[in-house]
Parts: C-alpha cells; structure tokens; sequence
C-alpha cells in the first residue's frame, strides 16, 4: 500500500460486518435525473460496495429489498420519509426505511451534488464500521465555499509544496487529461470541497490568456461532475501586462473595461467559473494601493466584472509593510475601516492568525470585527512551518482551536466564518493545499488526515478534530478500535509536541531564512526587521517576548474588549500566548511554580519527550498496519525525532548565550554548541 488510495480504499469489510453491508446494498435504485454527478454517484457506490462487501451492486428498476435508492426530490417516490428543507443545495439524509414494502436504504437530496456527498457519506459510514441497519443521518455544509487553494506555478513548481510537483500538467492540457485528475475530484467531492484555485496567490498574469484558460476550462471539465468549480488567482496588473493599458488603477475606465471584457471571456470558456482569489499590495504583488487608492477599490472593480455571472472575489487581507512598527497589527489597520465599503459579491480573506501560519497564533484580530463584510478563513494544510511533509503535524487540532475561538464580538471564529454571527449569505473557508504528484499525495501518510481534516472542517466547523481523525484513521489504517484509538492518540497529541520543540509559549517565526524548515532563532541580517526571528522574539538579556501591550505595539486593542483585557495581563494570558503578548524577565514566574527561563526549557524538552512517545506508540503498532506503510511513517517519525532535538538543542544554546543563564538542573547540554547550528545551509530545501 503506497498511500494513493487515500481515504477511499474500500478493503473488503470481513465477517458480520460485510454481510450486513451486502443486505443493505444489493441493488442500487435511481429516483432521480440521470446526470454526469449521478453517474459519478453511482460510479463511486458500485466501486465501494464491491471492495467493501465483494460485490457491486446491479442497478434496479424499482425498490426491491436491501436496494439502495438514490432519491432527488423532484422524483422520490411516495413515502420518502426526508426533511427536503433541512437539505438545501448540498446536504443529504441518509435512512434505512421501508419503502413499497422493501426494506431499503434511502440517500436523498434536493440536487445531484447532494446525493454525490450523500453516496460518499454512506460509503463512509460503511467504512468506519456504522450500523447500517439503523442508519439516520442528515448533514448539510455551514459554509457555502469550500476551497483548497492550490499554490501551484505554471511552471508546476509549488510554492510551500512538499509533495512533488503540481499535479497540473499544464504543458500537455487542455488535450490529454491525467487520470489522476479524476481521483483528485473523488477524493475532493469525498469531503465536500466544491471549489480549487488552481494557481499561486503570487501570480502571473499568463493564467489569464486564452491559451491558459483553455486548458483550466479543461480542468473544470473533469471536476464539473463531481461539483468543484475552478478558480484563478488574478494578477492585479494584468490589464498592464497583456492589455497593454497603462495604468492598473481601479478607477481608470478602461481598466475596468478590461477586467469585464475578460470575465466575459472567462465565462465563456468556463461557464461556471468560481471567482477570482487576489493578493494585492502584499509582499511585492500589485495592487489598488500602487495607485493611492484602497484594497476596496480594488476589489470592487473585479466584483463589478464578475457580478454578472455570478462570480465572487476572494480579496487577501494578508498584507505587512517594511515600516509597520508590528506586523500582526498591519492587516487590521488596512482592512478594518474599510468595513462596509465592499461590494456584495467580495469576500475578504483571512489567514488564521496575524503574523502567518505559525505552529500556533491567536486568531486574527479582523474575525468578529469587521461585521459588514463576509470573512473567509484562510487556513494552510502544506505544513510550511511545522516541519514539512517530514514531520508528523495533525492539523485538526490547530484548525479547532481556531475556529472554536471566541472572538470576544458575540460569537466563535466558526460563527463568523459560517455567516451566522452577522448574517452573511455568502461564506467561505479555504485551504492551502498540501497536494501533489507524489504517489501519496500529500509527501506523507498522515499529512492525508491534514488535507481530511480540513474538508470535514470546513463542511461542518463545529465537528471535532478527534472524531475526524478516527474516521480517516477508520478509512486509511484500521478499523481495530483499539489500533485506531492508539494511532488518534498519537495525531492528537503531535501539535502540542510540535508548538513546544519549535516555538513554546507563543514564540513564533523563530524558523530560518527561506526555507522555514529548522531553528534560526538568531537571524538578524535580513533586509527587512519583520522578517527576522530576532523582531519576533525580542529576547535578551533582560527577558523575551513581543511586548504588545499599551507599552508596545499594543496590537492586542485590536481585540473585541473582554479579550484584550485577559491578553493584556500576563497574569491572565493563557501561557500559550504568553510571549505573543508580553516581554517578560526571564525570571517571571509562571503557574507551573517555574520560572519563565526554566518553563522555556522545560517546554522544549517536552516536545521532544512527546516525539518519542509518539514514535513508541507506533512501534507498538507494526501488527495492525501494512508493511509498506508502517516502515515508512517508522522513518518519518525517526527523522522527527532527531530534528525535534535539532529544535530544542539550537533554540536552547542561543537564547541561553543571550540569557546568559545557566540550565536548569537535570538538563543535559545542547549536543553542539551555537556556532555549529549558526553554521548549517540548506540551499535546496523544498518548496521555496
Ligand atoms: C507565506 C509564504 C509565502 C506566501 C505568503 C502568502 O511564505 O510563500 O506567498 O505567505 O500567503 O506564508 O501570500
């Protein structure tokens, strides 16, 4: 088993289990229009009933028992017990009932994307051991968009990708269509993700010429069936570069006449075509501002272009200037006056946290408070700076932390990401895709479950990261509850290990130049301040920490109130923010009974306690697991191991040669000193 068959690997169920499914899907039913996502409906449910129960089922022309009837609406026959309202455009209701007198398994839905999410719902209760005699379930999405964004080349380099090379063979498209294309949909379709940005946020304008959108036609071609629109990330300059304008200035008549000549020309190529996503005034990207005009101005010329055919704009809010006295202040400062000021069909993209996908950040001030305008969490599954696809990082965790935060504005980060909290129809949530063409998919086993994880989330924000997991675990390892238990034990206790080996007690970018790989607590020599972990940590012989409170940047009254009161305090800052907030003598003593310099210390050496603990537990595990894949996350987990000390033993030695302090008793030594962590290059690494 080399992993390519994801969570959709269908292994014969054995014993009562598989008899039970044969039962209850001997025959499969259509009460519903014949269309291309039906057939893939249909497709997917006769590949797993055979691998699941050694047989696939014949199609039927009436309800005869143990059929599976797929139902729309429109043509469900009499005596469907289905709550139709409670569907909407993507849910389904999964029922064992009787119907016609046959005891049949119904899967409804109002369309045919809800009856292909209901087809891989109830392959999924198959495969996670649900009894599926007495099966009821109903589920419909909370978030209306649902994306990965691919940061993905032309070149098919991908930016932060640790997975091989992008999957898009743009070369060779629009003619000859990997079939690979068709398993990415499946896998998609499987976690109801409905929508893919198939090019980096740093992006040329070449996507946007006819040859380009030719072959991203062909792309939407393949995923149509499977209800996953395509998007592009649009250069903000195009109408400069291919339109041979002047100006870009969102304002200027002709640029937008230019921006609607090419959303038409979009349209017609793509008809169903989700949007543009932009990167504006960011790291060097154009934008509105080049022009003294704002990130509204800019993002409503391309609504304006889009409207008429019912696209939307996924505007970034990811924005730090060179002079900002503290980056995670910048993105608020821009964005929060404009609230109000975006057209309807604008949402405004927000990554979790201020600064940038740390291993962890509190969530980003603008959630909560921006209640005019419709907030897209920005999430990234590519595990940038939490090791790699080498380190074993479950990211349920992290996203449900984040989007359970209480925004301190009357609701969670879910409640303003799902529309509820100030009633936005039009909600998105995205993901930085992990994916690529490495036969695995995502460069390891587990970072599956992070590319999993994700689309459960986004689907349902309220769902929990344990239970997820014990799905995937179900669907990719073992149904064995004890096996499983022990493998969900391990992801959820990997992001914790993570936070403390790299950066414990709200440290953050501490990673070295470029690659964002290893320790650089040290750098200094950057061009710009914000780009270096010494800005971030601030440590020196005095203490450590981001002071950003009234006697700092005070970035912490970005806060609703009630929140940036606790975070104020360090008495009241949870210790996992502490240093996010504070700077604090290295003495302060913290709830632990330790002092901070100690805790500091005390923390990296249990990340790496955790690492080998994880390692244990899956040793222990070699009879329940395939041969190929276990050795394989054997290695992983031994390459951890070693670059969890790597983190802690340079961390150490470089804020013990600022503190000046001496460790703490009972702890060994970094294994080199600082001059020999200072001294490593990695010129090659990944995904730069
Ligand atoms: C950072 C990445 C960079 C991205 C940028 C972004 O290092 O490669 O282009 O974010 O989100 O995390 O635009």
């Amino acid at each position: 088993e080399d992993g390519y068959e994801l969570w959709l690997r269908y292994r014969p169920l054995g014993g009562a289990a598989q008899a039970q499914l044969q039962a209850g899907a001997r025959s499969l039913v259509l009460a519903t229009p014949a269309t291309p996502t039906v057939d893939a409906a249909v497709a997917e449910l006769r590949r797993g009933v055979a691998g699941l129960a050694g047989r696939a089922p014949a199609l039927s022309p009436r309800a005869v028992p143990g059929a599976l009837v797929l139902a729309t609406r429109a043509q469900a026959p009499a005596g469907l017990d289905v709550p139709w309202d409670e569907l909407g455009d993507e849910g389904y209701a999964l029922r064992r009932q009787t119907l016609q007198g046959a005891d049949v398994t119904v899967i409804a839905a109002n369309t045919d994307r809800g009856l292909l999410y209901g087809a891989f719902a109830w392959l999924r209760a198959a495969q996670t051991g649900a009894d599926m005699r007495r099966l009821d379930q109903r589920a419909a999405p909370k978030v209306g968009l649902r994306l990965l964004n691919h940061w993905d080349n032309l070149d098919r380099h991908v930016e932060r990708g640790y997975a091989g090379a992008s999957l898009w063979d743009w070369w060779k498209l629009p003619d000859i269509l990997d079939p690979r294309y068709v398993d990415y949909a499946r896998a998609n379709a499987s976690l109801g993700i409905n929508g893919t940005v198939l090019n980096n946020v740093n992006a040329k304008a070449d996507s946007l010429t006819a040859p380009y959108l030719a072959k991203a036609a062909a792309l939407a071609g393949v995923f149509r069936p499977y209800g996953i629109k395509v998007y592009l990330s649009a250069r903000f300059s195009a109408p400069v570069e291919l339109g041979g304008l002047k100006t870009a200035d969102p304002l200027d008549p002709a640029v937008r006449a230019w921006w609607r000549a090419k959303a038409d020309e979009i349209y017609r190529a793509i008809p169903d075509f989700g949007g543009f996503l932009v990167k504006a005034n960011s790291e060097g990207q154009p934008g509105p501002q080049d022009y003294g005009r704002n990130h509204a101005d800019g993002a409503n010329m391309l609504a304006e272009a889009l409207q008429p055919h019912g696209g939307v704009v996924l505007w970034r809010a990811f924005v730090y200037s060179p002079d900002a006295t503290d980056r995670a202040a910048q993105a608020y400062a821009e964005f929060q006056p404009l609230d109000g000021r975006f057209a309807p069909n604008v949402i405004v993209q927000v990554k979790n946290g201020a600064i940038d996908f740390q291993p962890r950040e509190p969530f980003h001030p603008l959630f909560g408070a921006m209640p005019k305008t419709p907030l897209a969490l920005e999430l990234q599954i590519t595990k940038e700076y939490l090791g790699f696809s080498t380190h074993l990082v479950y990211l349920g965790s992290l996203f449900e932390e984040v989007l359970k935060a209480d925004t301190g504005h009357g609701g969670t980060v879910a409640r303003v990401v799902d529309g509820r909290l100030n009633q936005h129809p039009l909600t998105a949530i995205a993901g930085v895709a992990n994916i690529g063409t490495d036969r695995n998919w995502s460069g390891s086993q587990f970072d599956q479950a992070n590319w999993y994880a994700f689309g459960r989330l986004a689907w349902d924000p309220d769902a929990s990261a344990a239970q997820v997991a014990r799905d995937w675990v179900a669907q990719t390892f073992t149904r064995r509850a004890a096996a499983r238990d022990a493998i969900v034990e391990l992801m959820l206790a990997s992001r914790e290990a993570v936070v403390d080996y790299m950066t414990p007690l709200g440290l953050h970018h501490l990673m070295d130049t470029g690659h964002h790989y290893g320790p650089g607590p040290w750098v200094n020599n950057l061009e710009r301040a914000d780009w270096n972990p010494t800005y971030f940590h601030k440590a020196g012989r005095d203490g450590i920490g981001f002071d950003r409170t009234a006697t700092g940047s005070n970035a912490v009254a970005q806060y609703a109130p009630a929140i940036a009161r606790q975070w104020a305090d360090p008495r009241t800052t949870p210790p996992e923010l502490l240093l996010w907030f504070h700077h604090l003598p290295w003495g302060h003593a913290m709830p632990s009974g330790r002092t901070l310099w100690a805790e500091l210390i005390w923390r990296y050496g249990r990340g790496v306690a955790t690492v080998d603990d994880m390692g244990r537990r899956w040793a222990a595990l070699k009879a329940d697991i395939d041969p190929q894949r276990h050795a394989e996350v054997t290695t992983y987990l031994a390459v951890q191991a070693r670059e969890a000390r790597w983190w802690r033993d340079a961390c150490i030695a470089y804020f013990q040669s600022v503190s000046g302090l001496p460790l703490p008793a009972g702890v060994a030594p970094p294994a080199q000193d600082l001059a020999a962590y200072k001294a490593l290059r990695f010129g090659f690494a990944p995904g730069r």
